[in-house]
């Protein structure tokens, strides 16, 4: 790591791994320094008490979020691409340089400003990955206004409950989306939800095709008004702790949160792991396989890789379309020297064989990511040996929403120290993992499993849930008091590397998207039919985990098992988003429950997964129910067969 340099005295990984837990001030400061652009410098590197959930980077410090991903390479290499929008069709890639995404912005910037937006206001953004989605997250960044990107996926209802908790002045959208070869009425979706959101004034809407749609008073042609707009827009001073974003995630309540992540501490964690985890060097093609919609595209699509001038794909298709070479034409044709997916892609294209990728040259890789979900070792290795030739190294990388940037990962590392596959190994810098047991004691020595926490706060974490610090306090501090707790466990091993065993929540990671269970048994409530559901989250060869659903029916409810099935997909679809479909719905009589009344949903989990062990059953008020859901299920599994 070159920034090691600066640091007396050490000269390996592990010393400044050692340096940067130990003198974390010192280390972060230092950074904090060398690698963005202050308006006016900060005075204290750290306020942090997770007592009460208080965590603060570089106070009193201003800058300016889209000054440092746009300006300042302007001045340096105003030509060089910054961003490659990969879309849907193949070979229709369209390139941005960095002089053309800072007119883009400002032109947006001026347009917002315009529109009344300004510091303290917050801007929905429910676009698909394409420049337009990028300058409007650092338009917002440019004027002070605190984005929110909503995944283009989601039902009308789930954005406008996500519309409605941001409180969101603006919502700007595209007329339709297209994916997969599909077109999609992104408008229409956004027509409906702001029907229930009194605080939109306006929706800015984009011409992704030539379709014309119904435009109200609302509504606001954006490209037309955009260039109306002058290409200067004057950067607002923001605080290190003013907000930068607010991003959703499932968590074990029915309410998803809004996560808060601010100005500066983030965008230093996202460009620093950016650029070390994955080696990125200048004239590198980092290509991020996630949408923006996530925290994953908000990382590693867009801040870290604009933050360190580097080039960034946006990719607008699937892995499938038009068949199951796409990414690695896409790698040949762009030439992508860092590979960044997830797992349940390479899961379903090794299903596919290795002529798909073999087809293509990918002589242009460097490096290979994974994230969102375990790696299992069969898809690790066809991704080392196939997709990189045994030449590229994998380097997983465990994070979440909450930690705004990479926290544990193979690299850095000494040079060529070894990747175990499978495992994310090493913590990043500044990141003190420890496992605790169930009494809350922490695990000491190497080799043991147990809840995964983080014992000093870093830059890149996020502040508070939107409206419910409360929430915040509880979910991540008071469960381990001291500690951050991330909702996983993990493993590990007698070198001291770590594994992620999974969640210990009631969080499902359906391909990599979160998803909790309590959000869809309340979804799953609204049908007339069920007096009461179970969802449950059982390990599935593609997706990572499949969703699989319990229901009892209301006394004297007649219904046809696929008719129900059928109405409950849909209204899942309708409330939160496709990928949150059951696989499976299984009426029962009754539901395994303790006798105090808890439904024991990890009897449920080990039924679908066929586990003859189904645990420890003396707690449950009747286990003769167990036997019946067993019976049943046996049916459903042989019936789907068919
Ligand atoms: C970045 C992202 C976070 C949850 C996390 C964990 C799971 C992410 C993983 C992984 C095993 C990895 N997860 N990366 N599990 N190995 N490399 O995915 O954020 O959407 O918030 O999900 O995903 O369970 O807690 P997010």
């Amino acid at each position: 790591m070159p920034e090691a340099v600066a640091f007396q005295g050490v000269t390996d990984h592990s010393g400044l791994h050692e340096f940067s837990v130990r003198e974390t001030d010192t280390f972060w400061g230092t950074l904090a320094h060398q690698r963005l652009s202050w308006i006016s410098p900060f005075n204290t590197v750290q306020n942090c008490d997770f007592s009460q959930g208080k965590i603060k980077w570089f106070e009193s410090g201003k800058l300016n979020v889209s000054v440092n991903c746009l300006d300042r390479h302007v001045h340096t290499y105003p030509e060089r691409v910054a961003l490659i929008w990969e879309r849907d069709e193949p070979g229709t890639e369209v390139k941005v340089t960095y002089r053309e995404l800072l007119e883009l912005t400002c032109r947006l910037g001026n347009l917002l400003k315009r529109q009344g937006v300004g510091k303290g206001d917050c801007v929905t953004l429910y676009l698909p990955p394409c420049p337009l989605a990028v300058a409007s997250m650092l338009a917002c960044a440019r004027i002070g206004a605190a984005h929110n990107v909503v995944f283009a996926g989601f039902s009308a209802g789930a954005l406008a409950d996500r519309v409605r908790d941001t409180q969101s002045s603006t919502v700007i959208t595209v007329n339709q989306g297209v994916r997969g070869g599909k077109v999609i009425d992104l408008k229409k979706t956004v027509d409906q939800a702001v029907q229930n959101c009194p605080s939109v004034r306006q929706v800015l809407v984009a011409m992704r095709t030539e379709n014309t749609v119904v435009m109200t008073d609302r509504d606001v042609p954006l490209e037309e008004e955009m260039m109306k707009e002058n290409v200067v827009c004057d950067p607002v001073a923001m605080d290190s702790e003013d907000v930068l974003f607010l991003l959703y995630t499932s968590g074990s309540t029915g309410k998803p949160k809004g996560l808060v992540h601010t100005q500066a501490g983030y965008l230093l964690y996202a460009s620093i792991t950016h650029r070390s985890v994955f080696s990125y060097q200048d004239g590198d093609v980092f290509g991020c396989m996630a949408d923006i919609g996530w925290i994953t595209g908000h990382s590693y699509s867009v801040y870290g890789p604009l933050c360190n001038g580097g080039t960034t794909v946006l990719f607008e298709s699937t892995p499938v379309y038009p068949d199951p070479g796409r990414y690695w034409e896409t790698v040949e044709r762009l030439g992508i020297s860092h590979f960044y997916g997830a797992p349940t892609a390479i899961r379903l294209l090794l299903k596919y064989g290795d002529e798909w990728v073999q087809k293509y040259d990918r002589s242009s890789l460097k490096t290979l990511g994974s994230v969102g979900e375990p790696i299992n070792t069969e898809a690790w290795d066809w991704y080392h040996q196939v997709v990189g030739d045994g030449r590229c190294p994998v380097i997983d990388t465990w994070w979440q929403t909450e930690t705004g940037g990479i926290c544990i990962a193979p690299r850095p590392s000494d040079p060529d120290s070894e990747i175990v596959p499978g495992m994310a190994m090493r913590p990043f810098y500044g990141i003190k993992p420890t496992l605790l047991d169930a009494k809350g004691e922490s695990l000491p020595g190497c080799e043991s499993t147990g809840a995964l926490c983080i014992s000093l706060a870093w830059p890149g974490m996020a502040r508070t849930i939107h409206n419910d610090h409360q929430r915040f306090i509880e979910t991540y501090f008071q469960p381990y008091p001291g500690y951050f707790f991330t909702g996983d466990g993990a493993h590990r091993t007698k070198e001291g590397y770590y594994q992620i065993v999974g969640r210990l929540d009631d969080v499902i990671n359906v391909s990599g998207h979160r998803l909790g269970t309590a959000e869809l048994e309340d979804v799953v409530s609204l049908c007339p039919a069920v007096a009461e559901s179970a969802v449950i989250g059982y390990s599935h060869d593609i997706k990572g985990e499949g969703v699989g659903v319990f229901v009892v029916l209301k006394r004297g409810v007649q219904i046809d098992q696929d008719v129900l099935a059928q109405q409950l997909r849909e209204m899942v679809s309708r409330n939160i988003a496709k990928y949150a479909s059951p696989d499976f719905i299984q009426v029962v009589r009754r539901l395994p429950k303790t006798r105090s009344g808890k439904i024991m949903r990890r009897i449920l989990r080990k039924v679908v997964e066929q586990k003859d062990d189904l645990g420890d059953l003396s707690t449950l008020d009747d286990s003769e129910v167990v036997y019946e859901v067993i019976r049943g299920h046996q049916k459903l599994r042989s019936k789907q067969q068919d």
